[in-house]
């Protein structure tokens, strides 16, 4: 039985959880910061991070490899190179804005005279334009996994107040038509 490890917040969970809709599979909503489930996450991965997947026994981390360990297992279709570098771009992104939530939370305040903030903002303003740029072009017409990961940074990002993405056309739009989604209402991260 596939067990998915992750919390109802984080965007890098949200996106295995709509890819694994129709598959039977078991979802554990962890608070992995603290107490008996930072115990269990501590026993099963030692980056300290989710998701995680648990096939019978066999754990694997991360969501990019956790994709292509179930692409392998149900057979879906390989991800073309031009759609890796899509997942590539998102999760830079995706990864700058989770250390930026965790600077909030821990009172770092951002100076963006700082390197570290600099470079942070820097790569996320530019890839959320290429994001745009591949929106408009069409790459994000199919729901299928590179589409889904976008939903969830773009939902994630509106949610956590990190990054108005809605002030890009082509991927405001493109929220806005998934929006209604039965599957994306049901992962909401706000519920
Ligand atoms: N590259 C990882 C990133 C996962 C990640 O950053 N998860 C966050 C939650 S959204 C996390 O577990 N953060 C805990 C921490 O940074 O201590 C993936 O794709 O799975």
């Amino acid at each position: 039985m596939l067990k998915l490890y992750g919390s109802n917040t984080s965007p890098f969970v949200r996106r295995l959880r709509l890819l694994l809709v129709n598959q039977q599979h078991e979802y554990i909503n962890m608070q992995i910061f603290d107490g008996a489930d930072r115990e269990l996450l501590r026993s099963l991965n030692p980056t300290l991070k989710i998701p995680m997947l648990d096939n019978d026994g066999e754990v694997i981390f991360d969501s990019r490899v956790i994709f292509r360990y179930l692409s392998d297992k149900l057979g879906l279709p390989r991800l073309s190179w031009g759609q890796e570098n899509i997942l590539t771009l998102i999760d830079s992104v995706n990864d700058a804005l989770v250390q930026a939530l965790l600077m909030q939370r821990s009172e770092v305040a951002a100076d963006t005279e700082k390197l570290i903030f600099r470079l942070q903002q820097e790569r996320i303003e530019s890839v959320f334009a290429e994001l745009e740029k591949l929106a408009g072009e069409g790459a994000f017409d199919a729901w299928d996994y590179p589409s889904i990961c976008l939903y969830c940074l773009l939902d994630w990002a509106l949610f956590r107040e990190l990054h108005n993405v809605l002030a890009y056309p082509a991927l405001a739009a493109f929220h806005a038509k998934h929006h209604a989604k039965p599957q994306v209402q049901a992962t909401d991260p706000r519920l």
